[in-house]
């Protein structure tokens, strides 16, 4: 049987998928169960009001949403679930410059907040969720501390490659 969803990852429209689904790797990666649809606030506000108001008792624990332009869909669920919500702005068709998308879920009214990641950085939404569940599961936690300690270790592989090269380095 197919384990129940921590994690939905919702998104405004089928063009956010490419973005979005870096999101859903991450969380696969690490064996975290999600979920994930499309769910528009301006062209379907019955089931955005649906999804949010469900998500707890559906036994979703974050909620990431992905939006471009407009971005109105962090914030609405936000409204409407007492879940955290990450916010993926998206430069997308309808975007200017990818500004649009991120001050409109950035820029939130006291009381509502979005934990907003940056232009199209779905994929820190993923290691933002699988956070959020760690802080209270330990096996989740250590998996984030692996992937951690992982980019740790390529960044020291690229210093020694740099410092092979010659490049005059006196601090190690
Ligand atoms: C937003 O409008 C969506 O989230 C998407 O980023 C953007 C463009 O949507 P499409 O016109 O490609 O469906 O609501």
């Amino acid at each position: 049987m197919e384990k129940a969803a921590q994690v939905g990852i919702i998104m405004g429209s089928d063009s956010d998928l490419p973005i979005m689904q870096e999101a859903a790797k991450f969380l696969q990666d690490l064996d975290i169960p999600f979920e994930l649809t499309i769910v528009s606030a301006h062209r379907t506000p019955q089931r955005l009001m649906e999804y949010a108001s469900k998500a707890k008792e559906r036994g979703l624990q974050v909620i990431i949403a992905g939006a471009g332009g407009a971005a109105h869909l962090p914030g609405m669920v936000a409204s409407i679930t007492p879940l955290p919500v990450i916010g993926v702005p998206i430069k997308s068709s309808n975007s200017i410059d990818g500004w649009d998308s991120v001050l409109s879920i950035l820029q939130m009214p006291n009381g509502i907040p979005v934990a907003t990641v940056a232009l199209n950085g779905a994929k820190n939404a993923g290691i933002l969720a699988a956070s959020i569940l760690g802080s209270s599961n330990a096996d989740i936690l250590q998996k984030v501390a692996s992937y951690k300690a992982k980019l740790e270790q390529q960044v020291l592989d690229k210093v020694q490659q740099v410092k092979e090269k010659g490049w005059p380095n006196s601090f190690d």
